[in-house]
């Protein structure tokens, strides 16, 4: 399959990150990188398609925070990676807000999505790669994967978190809308709700979002993904979220795979987007299913079935030892 990456996304090289109330590692590591770029020797790298497409998803003045956040962390003396503490939970508004602590939490809602010397660099082609692959998609490709890093389905129209700063599936999806394709569809297949895209298109029903998850009650990111959220206005019925229980096996995902693969096909899209995450994998550091390699390809194989443009997007995935053999084993399920 024709692979995206742009080097430049290795700029972003996060230290640490908060979880369970210790500073450790950061999961989203350089070393994933590595693990994938192993098992895609013939990649292409990303072309410059600028900064539009992304302005068409992102809030400006967050695109502005992103750009310099990490430079104002540091011209206010402080030292390693720009991480909030305080966050805005009522009454969030635009303000001008002259202190970087004040509008990191502006802009975020965890900690352990630090802005690094490097972000803007790499999530800006990050982006780019994203779009890549879209246009291979549009020009015949039939899929396509975009081996995006850091992550994005976590992020918002104007903020980060869950690892993620620009939501690379929302910027393809809408740039796909904007040359031509009238409906699309997201298909988010990563152990986390994919709180970011489904909150950026929730009012909309020309691009209908569709998450496998872990069940938020006891996992990440808690306050989106549950059943009940199933989009409003004219995007009310374009959204549907299933939950998993911990401990959830290919068995059972299977089961709710076939009922998200039924929701896409009545909706019929032109094109659908596949944010893939290899944490479902048993032997994941920080979630809790049990799918296993060979079941991506399984996995992979009924969405392949869908007979849609598809572009893949990465998502999480944080086992570093089988990352390569488990991204491998989803991109065969998409060979004839
Ligand atoms: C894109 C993506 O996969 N983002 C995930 C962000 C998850 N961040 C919080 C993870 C907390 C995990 N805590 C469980 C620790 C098990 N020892
Ligand atoms: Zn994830």
């Amino acid at each position: 399959m024709i692979a995206f990456f742009s080097d430049f996304q290795s700029a972003h090289a996060p230290a640490i990150e908060l979880q369970n109330g210790e500073l450790v590692p950061h999961a989203e590591s350089q070393a994933r990188v590595d693990a994938i770029l192993e098992v895609l020797p013939d990649r292409r790298p990303s072309e410059d398609f600028g900064e539009a497409a992304i302005r068409a998803v992102h809030d400006p003045a967050y695109i502005d925070f992103l750009k310099r956040a990490h430079a104002d962390w540091t011209a206010a003396g402080r030292s390693g990676d720009a991480f909030p503490y305080v966050f805005p939970i009522r009454g969030r508004r635009a303000l001008n807000l002259a202190r970087i602590d004040a509008e990191l939490g502006q802009y975020s809602y965890d900690c352990g999505t630090p802005v690094a010397a490097g972000t803007w660099q790499a999530v800006y082609w990050n982006a780019q790669t994203a779009l890549n692959g879209l246009e291979a998609v549009l020009t015949g490709a039939g899929s396509a994967f975009a081996f995006c890093r850091p992550p994005g389905h976590h992020a918002g129209r104007d903020y980060m978190g869950g690892y993620s700063y620009l939501n690379n599936v929302a910027i393809a999806a809408e740039q796909a809308r904007q040359r031509g394709a009238a409906k699309v569809a997201v298909l988010d297949v990563d152990y986390h709700h994919g709180n970011g895209t489904q909150d950026i298109f929730y009012q909309r029903e020309d691009v209908l979002t569709v998450s496998l998850h872990a069940d938020p009650k006891t996992d990440y990111p808690f306050y989106w993904g549950h059943n009940d959220e199933v989009g409003e206005r004219a995007g009310q019925g374009f959204n549907l979220n299933l939950p998993m229980p911990r401990g959830t096996k290919w068995p059972a995902y299977r089961a709710q795979l076939i009922q998200a693969i039924e929701g896409v096909q009545d909706f019929a899209p032109d094109l659908l987007i596949v944010p893939y995450g290899a944490d479902t994998f048993a032997g994941d550091p920080i979630s809790f299913f049990e799918i296993e390699t060979e079941d991506y390809t399984s996995m992979a194989s009924l969405i392949a079935d869908l007979n849609l443009p598809t572009l893949i997007c990465m998502e999480g995935g944080y086992a570093v030892e089988s990352l390569g053999a488990n991204v491998d084993a989803f991109l065969r399920g998409f060979e004839p």
